[in-house]
């Protein structure tokens, strides 16, 4: 079987990685965009908007957006970056053993004109893809390409679908110092969080945190970002997100590996950061 397939999701193409073991996942060219990712057992850990644009014109609600070179407004261009709504190249892929794996690449040349002016600076973004039975790699390196510094932050803003909001708390956060999106600071002081209401935090990074879903268990493991963001919008901010049904949010939460506050990348210098994610137990 072939480790990748080109196939259409929406109307963006779409690169599908088959492990032999039968875990897959999806990945659009628009965004490095991972769309689905299925376990060995075929199901779907991750979340997608009903309403989701799916052609190209905005980013993606669901899956993961790679949110570069600016996490939100933390920077002076587009909210979240650039990454996510930009084309990127299939670079590479292959198998290793029963890992099946896929990379993408970005650089200044794929942009549109206006994108590339807009953020003049020399880089090369490489994203990766590996996968087997119940577990996925994404292994994000960004490098400096240029001859000047330049600044960037960046995030895996991963939405895993957990069924059930109500049944769903992460463990692992306890003693973290945390910023919410009011800014108001704060220390993480119950072992589990559960989403009663609209969620946002910046996280200090832990090195692992588990997902307790409606039907699985699953670790999250982080290398080299800073932060965990959780966010869960909650009902008012969801019924104003146009690309959201209003019911959704209970699905879906967001924890995201991120380096929230950009940071200089020196000229020649090369940056890495990566998110493990197991499925540990089933319900
Ligand atoms: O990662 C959390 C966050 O920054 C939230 O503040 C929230 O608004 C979210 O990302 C979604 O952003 P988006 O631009 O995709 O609507």
């Amino acid at each position: 079987m072939a480790v990748v397939t080109m196939v259409e999701y929406g109307s963006l193409p779409a690169v599908r990685i088959s492990a032999a073991d039968g875990a897959q996942a999806t990945v659009a060219l628009f965004g490095a965009h991972l769309l689905s990712w299925r376990t060995a057992d075929g199901k779907e850990r991750l979340f997608c908007s009903s309403r989701t644009a799916l052609d190209g014109s905005k980013a993606i609600r669901g899956g993961v957006p790679v949110i570069f070179p600016q996490f939100n407004v933390r920077g002076d261009g587009p909210r979240h970056g650039f990454a996510r709504v930009s084309t990127w190249r299939l670079a590479d892929s292959g198998s290793d053993g029963a890992l099946a794996w896929a990379e993408f690449a970005l650089t200044p040349d794929d942009l549109p004109p206006a994108a590339a002016q807009a953020w003049p600076h020399a880089f090369a973004l490489r994203l990766r893809f590996a996968l087997q039975g119940d577990t996925l790699e994404l292994n994000f390196t960004v490098r400096n390409t240029g001859a000047e510094a330049f600044p960037f932050g960046v995030a895996l803003h991963t939405y895993f679908d957990v069924g059930q909001l109500a049944a769903t708390r992460i463990d692992g956060l306890l003693g973290a110092s945390y910023t919410d999106h009011q800014l108001s600071t704060g220390v993480q002081e119950q072992a589990s969080l559960s989403f009663e209401q609209k969620h946002d935090r910046l996280y200090q990074a832990t090195p692992a945190l588990t997902l307790h879903t409606a039907d699985a268990t699953l670790r999250l493991e982080q290398q080299d970002f800073k932060q965990w963001v959780v966010w869960n919008p909650g009902a008012a901010d969801a019924a104003a997100l146009a690309d959201l049904a209003d019911d959704e949010y209970l699905r879906f939460v967001c924890i995201e590996p991120a380096l929230v506050d950009q940071q200089a990348l020196a000229a020649g210098a090369e940056w890495n950061g990566r998110h493990r994610i197991v499925c540990a137990a089933r319900a």
